[in-house]
Formats: C-alpha cells, sequence, structure tokens
C-alpha cells in the first residue's frame, strides 16, 4: 500500500518548498564555509519540523514514521546534510519523548520541538562504532546519581547542541550494560574536540564529545538502568530511516538537475537528451530510486505498525536506499559531464554528502549483519 493521503501530500511539498526557499539557494555556501545553519533548522522547527514524532501534548507534531519520512526526503532535495542532522535531533526527540518520564518530557521536549535546544546522539567511541555494545564509558553510581567518564567520537551536532543522550556502561560487559543519560552541554566536566575536517556533510559540525567526571543526578537517567542499549537501537530503527529517506532527496535533485541539463545541453546536433543511452540511463536511476522510496515507505509502515520484523525492514531501506542515493548522485554527476566537477553546480557536494550515509547509522555492512541474522536466527 503505498498510496499517500492529501495530508501526506500536502506535508512532503510543504517541505519541499521549504527546501525550495530555504536550503537549496545556500547549500553550496554552507558547504563552502563548513556552516551549520541553526536560524534556518529553527524556522523549520516553527513548521513542526522539531519534533516530528513528539506527541502533541508536549508539543510536538504528533506524525507517523511514513510522514517523516516524506519531510526527510523533501527537505533532503535542498540539503541533504542539514536534512540529516534534522533527522538526529528528532531520533532525540523521539528517545525522550518514548523513554523519558513525565517530568523528563515536560522539561525537555519543548525546547527540542522549538530547537531552541538542539540534541546530539552519542553512541559511537574511538574504539567501538560497528560493535557498539562494546563501548568502555563508564557511568559510576555516586549519590543517588553517576559519574560518566569516557569519549564519544563523531558526534553530530556537537559544541552546539544543548542536550546529549550519552550510552554508558553502568553494569557488567555486553549490552545489558548499558544506560543512557541525558547531559547537558553546561554541565562540569563536559567538553569538545575539534569540528572534524570532513568529506561532505560540511554544513553541520562533527566533534567528540568528552566526558571527564560528568555528574549525572538521578533525573537525567532514561529509562531504566541497562536498558540504554535498547533504548539506543530503537532509536536508530527510526533514524536509519531518517538517512535513507535524506539519501532519496538526495539523488532526486541530482537526477532532477542531470535530466534539466542534458535537456540543455546540445552535442552532436542536437540536445543531449535525445542520446537513448542516456534515455535510458535516467530511466535506470529513475526506476532504482523508486524501488528505494517503496522500501523506505514499506519500512516506515513496519514501524509504524509495531511489525516484529520493523528493524530487519529498517536495516534493508537503509542499506539499499543509501547504495542507490549514492549511485544515482555519482551517475547524475557524469550526465554533467565536467560541469558535475566543478562546485558551482551542486552535484559533487551532493555526492560527498551522499557517501557517508552508507556508514553512519550503521554500516551498510551492519545492516547486512542485522538483515542476515533475522534470515537465521543467529
Ligand atoms: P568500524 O566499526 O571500525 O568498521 C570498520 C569497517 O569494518 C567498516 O567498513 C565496517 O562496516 C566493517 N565491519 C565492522 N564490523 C563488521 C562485521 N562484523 N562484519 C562485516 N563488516 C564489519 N556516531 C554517533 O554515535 N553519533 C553521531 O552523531 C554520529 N555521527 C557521525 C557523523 C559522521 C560524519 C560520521 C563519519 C560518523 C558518525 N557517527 C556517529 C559514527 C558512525 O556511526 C560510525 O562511524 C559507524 O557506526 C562505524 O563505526 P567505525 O567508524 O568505528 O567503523
Ligand atoms: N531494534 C531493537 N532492538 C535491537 C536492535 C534494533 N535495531 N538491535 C539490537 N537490538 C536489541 C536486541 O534485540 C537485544 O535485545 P535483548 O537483549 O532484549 O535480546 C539487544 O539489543 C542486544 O542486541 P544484540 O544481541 O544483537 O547485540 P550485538 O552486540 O550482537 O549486535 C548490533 C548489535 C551490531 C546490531 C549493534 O551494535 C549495531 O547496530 N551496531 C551499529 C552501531 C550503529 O548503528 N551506530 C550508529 C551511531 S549513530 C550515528 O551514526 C549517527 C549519525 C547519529
Amino acid at each position: 500500500m503505498t498510496t499517500l493521503t492529501e495530508d501526506q501530500t500536502a506535508l512532503a511539498e510543504a517541505a519541499r518548498d521549504f527546501a525550495r526557499e530555504h536550503l537549496a539557494p545556500y547549500a553550496v555556501e554552507w558547504d563552502q564555509a563548513k556552516h551549520f545553519p541553526v536560524d534556518v533548522l529553527r524556522k523549520a522547527a516553527d513548521m513542526g519540523m522539531g519534533g516530528v514524532y513528539v506527541r502533541e501534548d508536549a508539543g510536538g507534531s504528533g506524525l507517523s514514521r511514513l510522514d517523516g519520512v516524506l519531510v526527510f526526503e523533501a527537505l533532503a532535495t535542498g540539503c541533504p546534510s542539514v536534512a540529516a542532522y534534522l533527522s538526529i535531533h528528532n531520533m532525540v526527540a523521539w528517545m525522550i519523548d518514548r523513554y523519558g518520564d513525565a517530568a523528563q518530557r515536560a522539561r525537555l521536549l519543548p525546547g527540542l520541538c522549538s530547537m531552541d535546544v538542539l540534541g546530539s546522539y552519542c553512541l559511537t567511541e574511538p574504539g567501538a562504532g560497528s560493535d557498539a555494545a562494546a563501548l568502555s564509558t563508564r557511568a559510576v553510581p555516586d549519590g543517588g546519581g553517576h559519574v560518566l567518564t569516557g569519549t564519544k567520537q563523531f558526534i553530530s551536532g556537537a559544541g552546539v547542541s544543548g542536550l546529549y543522550i550519552v550510552m554508558a556502561r553502568t553494569g557488567g560487559p555486553g549490552p545489558s550494560g548499558v544506560s543512557a543519560f541525558i547531559v547537558d552541554r553546561d554541565d562540569p566536566g563536559l567538553s569538545f574536540g575539534g569540528n572534524e575536517a570532513k568529506m561532505g556533510w560540511n554544513a553541520q559540525p562533527t566533534r567528540q564529545v568528552v566526558l571527564d567526571g560528568v555528574r549525572s543526578p538521578a533525573d537525567r537517567l532514561l529509562g531504566a538502568e541497562g536498558d540504554g542499549f535498547r533504548i539506543a537501537m530503537n532509536g536508530l530503527n527510526g533514524g536509519r530511516l531518517g538517512i535513507a529517506a535524506c539519501s532519496l532527496g538526495g539523488a532526486t535533485a541530482a537526477l532532477e538537475a542531470a535530466t534539466a541539463y542534458l535537456a540543455d545541453r546540445r552535442a552532436f546536433g542536437g540536445p543531449l537528451i535525445n542520446a537513448q543511452a542516456l534515455r535510458f540511463r535516467l530511466a535506470e536511476m529513475a526506476t532504482e530510486l523508486e524501488a528505494a522510496r517503496s522500501l523506505v515507505w514499506r519500512a516506515a509502515r513496519a514501524l509504524d505498525d509495531g511489525d516484529p520484523d520493523a528493524a530487519h525492514l529498517c536495516a534493508m531501506a537503509k542499506r539499499f536506499a543509501t547504495d542507490v542515493g549514492f549511485t544515482v548522485a555519482d551517475q547524475a554527476l557524469q550526465l554533467h559531464g565536467g560541469y558535475g566537477y566543478l562546485t558551482e553546480y551542486g552535484i559533487e557536494k551532493i555526492v560527498r554528502d551522499l557517501r557517508v550515509h552508507r556508514i553512519l547509522e550503521g554500516t551498510n555492512e551492519i545492516m547486512s549483519l542485522i538483515i542476515a541474522r533475522g534470515l537465521t536466527g543467529a
């Protein structure tokens, strides 16, 4: 069932209009200047995009996962890097809404939904990326709360975000020893590394988050002690769909640009769009994207319905859509000839942005591991 309601179509159109007006015209400039456009994120939040999945009583939009992937795909047509940060912020807001107690929801969600406070998700460490359950950041009990010490690596939004969900070890080795904590940027003992120089995703910062004896009172524990890994993984199921949707959006913009370019560009006595080899290439790109979109929507519906296969479908959708998205963007660059390689055309930036979607929120090899475990039961 892939039919959208009128409301969903209108939502996607509103997000696409936002991308056209507030993101696309500035995307190359932000990439070059490594500028994180927080003011524009807050404009998106004014339209309800800061708390897409947060329930309405706490200031959220109360939308479904399917609604969410429509929003993130549309935003990513303007800038995949900004749209992807917004997806991460929404993952964090959803985790607080889903696992926070009444006091945490009331205290934290209004600021996250308005994006007066930005959110970051801190799982990866220098020594534990794919094998996330091997994380070594410690949370030692202290006067009813905990004291956190360790280093988180590659944290999106770090330094600018006000709120950090930090996965840390309260118990023994493995997933059951992990708990989730809410850390505030101003907490004593918290500091940040420099903004990493990266291939893409330059319109958002990536930094280490260093916790050196950060005191976390009891009311900063998210969910129960020992539940942190499950909370982190459930956050990622939706997050992986958001990243998949951002790949669809970036690739769609690249395909549209390539189609327009070929219609305009003349060679061998006519417009290049008349060359059948190139028409077939465009047809193939559009078909691959549509197949990826169908899988992303299918996984989003599964998550909305609480389908027991949802985590596996999210892994399939993330693997497939991020690989297809990157390939389509790279082909769009090829179809622009030498101009595709020039910064001002905006295509090479899309290729660079989409490259990392195959690595983060779980590498595509880890997506295959999750899918295979679902098939074999081990
Ligand atoms: P490794 O785990 O060391 O993997 C190295 C290679 O081995 C990869 O190709 C991997 O697929 C492969 N591999 C590992 N194990 C297996 C296996 N069992 N079978 C087959 N292949 C395997 N993390 C956060 O927590 N929060 C963030 O906000 C965040 N933002 C990021 C932003 C950027 C720009 C980047 C680059 C990363 C970000 N990450 C973030 C981290 C990201 O999730 C990790 O980089 C990713 O999970 C991979 O971990 P790793 O880099 O340690 O690679
Ligand atoms: N959804 C719900 N629950 C999940 C889950 C998922 N997707 N994945 C694992 N779990 C549960 C699992 O059911 C188990 O629960 P229980 O103990 O109740 O049976 C528990 O978590 C432990 O799972 P495993 O036994 O599978 O743990 P293992 O260590 O073998 O493997 C793996 C876990 C590899 C799937 C996990 O470590 C993983 O996803 N690694 C990739 C890390 C990652 O995605 N990092 C992204 C960082 S964020 C980022 O990049 C950003 C840009 C924000």
